[in-house]
């Protein structure tokens, strides 16, 4: 008899736990969650603390308070004397580990506390997600009790680099759009925004010293509509007659970097070579092998003409690359290389002269030449570069970093050669694929990336012995753009499988269950909504 009370007891016990626990839905999920009764309300006399007086630190309050205060109207007094409570305190403590935070809520005050104001971002990220979901909201609401339970978290991520890639090639996207994908990465905790700014489709960056890559660059006659098969001929393709154009402006770009920074993501530029190049051969066609003429490409698919590796060639991109650094302080510089077909090169008396002259076995050796002497260039203005994983043909670059695409197999061959690798396989990572076999679904590329097949891939492969597993830095998706015309549909591709990914990114292994993140996504569902942004409503039907 005892032993039943005893049992229901527990039973309740349990119920109401599960019941408080339901409301904490972040998202990645934090190491650890210390839930106890009761919780924090906001005020009119609700103080900021800052325990220092860093610039950055300041950016982050402001973040948060810009956010609080247009929601619940409720302005902050900041202040650097600790008050006796009912505050938020953002408290820099060098003594934790650099990628640490903690966050401590208790119904006379907040703490979040960090080593660096990077940290305490993610702090704030992680108190937004426990305020009510109406703090989205960009007006004021006066409906809703700004209370956070009484909570302790511990958090740091799994990766070092967590990563989305957004073609802008394809199709244009502006600034202001930018900024909202930056908005979405920064509530989930990405650090890494890639930026792929040229491909055949469209030159996408201005070059002072090379203004014709934007004026021609820039635009294509036409669009391709629909999806072909291959093998399909011409005459069949039908093209849209509307001329398709963009390009940001180095000041634009400048605005994107210190905004993303603001946020503490760092945008890496991708400026793709050898191949992918037709709209910068078009713009120069003098750096082709055939000298061309060129047009900005009208339809997707790997082009055949390709930059040639002339010196002259080498001098032109290396002037570009110039232009890119001066720009984007980040460390990293991502420069194609894959998809680059020979064909050119076996029929250009320049490029075999080059093959017998450096000793080369093959076309392979001459892309693995081409790379190795943008790294090293690179390398000479202290950047690291970072390439798809066909840079991998031909030998590797010392120092390059992969992304492994078409599997697994190049980041663990990279990984193994003591390079770093970044994972982005397209059958987990590639949010161009349907997420959905519904024959509504919108028009995708092809494949098939449910939200549960990003949610449970494991970024460390199986096969790769363990000491090696260092070299893999990170987990990126990518959002390539054929069949992606607005930004409407962006947010359609990247959600809800982004919420996915940054727990792939950010939670470790023991913490991940895909039932629990179907609970916390249902929550998000509601920020989602409050943020007016479009996501896919599979997982929620
Ligand atoms: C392969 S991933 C490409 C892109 C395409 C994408 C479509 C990679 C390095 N190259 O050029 O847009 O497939 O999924």
């Amino acid at each position: 008899m005892k032993k039943t009370i005893i049992f229901i007891l527990l039973l309740m016990q349990g119920i109401t736990l599960v019941a408080e626990e339901s409301n904490i839905s972040i998202i990645p999920k934090p190491n650890s969650i210390q839930l106890s009764k009761g919780f924090f309300e906001f005020n009119e006399n609700t103080k900021l603390y800052l325990s220092n007086d860093l610039a950055e630190l300041k950016t982050v309050s402001s973040f948060f308070s810009e956010l609080f205060t247009k929601s619940s109207g409720i302005k902050f007094h900041e202040t650097d004397k600790k008050p006796a409570n009912n505050y938020v305190g953002l408290i820099i403590d060098h003594t934790l580990e650099a990628d640490y935070y903690e966050l401590s809520v208790k119904s006379n005050r907040i703490i979040i506390r960090a080593n660096n104001p990077k940290g305490i971002f993610w702090g704030i990220q992680s108190l937004r997600q426990l305020l009510p979901v109406e703090v989205e909201s960009s007006s004021m609401r006066t409906d809703v009790k700004w209370t956070v339970p009484n909570v302790e978290v511990k958090d740091q991520p799994r990766f070092g680099y967590r990563g989305l890639m957004l073609d802008v090639a394809r199709y244009f996207y502006s600034v202001d759009e930018i900024k909202k994908l930056i908005d979405i990465m920064a509530l989930y905790k990405l650090n890494n925004f890639h930026w792929h700014l040229t491909d055949d489709q469209g030159w996408r960056i201005e070059i002072k010293k090379y203004p014709l890559l934007t004026e021609v660059g820039s635009w294509r006659r036409e669009t391709l509509v629909g999806k072909f098969p291959k093998g399909t001929s011409e005459k069949e393709r039908k093209y849209d007659c509307i001329p398709h154009a963009g390009f940001y402006t180095q000041e634009q770009i400048k605005e994107v970097i210190e905004y993303a920074d603001k946020r503490f993501i760092t945008v890496i530029p991708e400026i793709e070579m050898p191949g992918h190049a037709t709209a910068a051969l078009a713009s120069y066609p003098e750096y082709g092998c055939t000298g061309g003429p060129y047009q900005v490409a009208t339809k997707w698919g790997v082009h055949n003409d390709v930059f040639c590796p002339k010196e002259t060639t080498f001098e032109f991109l290396e002037n570009i690359l110039q232009e890119v650094i001066d720009l984007f302080p980040g460390k990293y510089i991502h420069i194609g290389g894959d998809e680059c077909p020979k064909v050119r090169w076996k029929n250009c008396v320049h490029c075999q002269n080059l093959i017998k002259s450096k000793e080369l076995a093959d076309e392979k050796e001459l892309q693995s030449y081409f790379i190795g002497r943008i790294s090293s260039f690179l390398e000479s203005k202290g950047r690291k570069m970072i390439g798809w994983d066909e840079i991998l043909e031909g030998g590797l670059a010392k120092g390059a970093t992969v992304m492994s695409w078409r599997g697994t197999e190049g980041g663990i061959s990279a990984a193994m050669l003591g390079n770093d690798v970044i994972m982005t396989p397209r059958q987990y990572c590639y949010f161009d694929y349907y997420q959905s076999k519904d024959k509504s679904e919108p028009l995708a590329i092809g494949g098939f990336v449910p939200v549960d097949k990003v949610y449970n891939y494991n970024p460390i492969p199986k096969e790769l012995p363990v000491k090696f597993s260092k070299h893999i830095i990170g987990v990126q998706a990518n959002l390539w753009t054929e069949f992606i015309a607005d930004f409407d549909k962006v947010q359609y591709m990247l959600l809800p499988r982004l919420l996915a990914m940054a727990e792939v990114q950010w939670t470790c292994e023991e913490n991940k269950n895909y039932t629990d993140f179907l609970l916390r996504a249902e929550q998000h569902k509601k920020r989602l909504d409050i943020l007016e942004l479009n996501y896919a409503r599979h997982i929620f039907e």
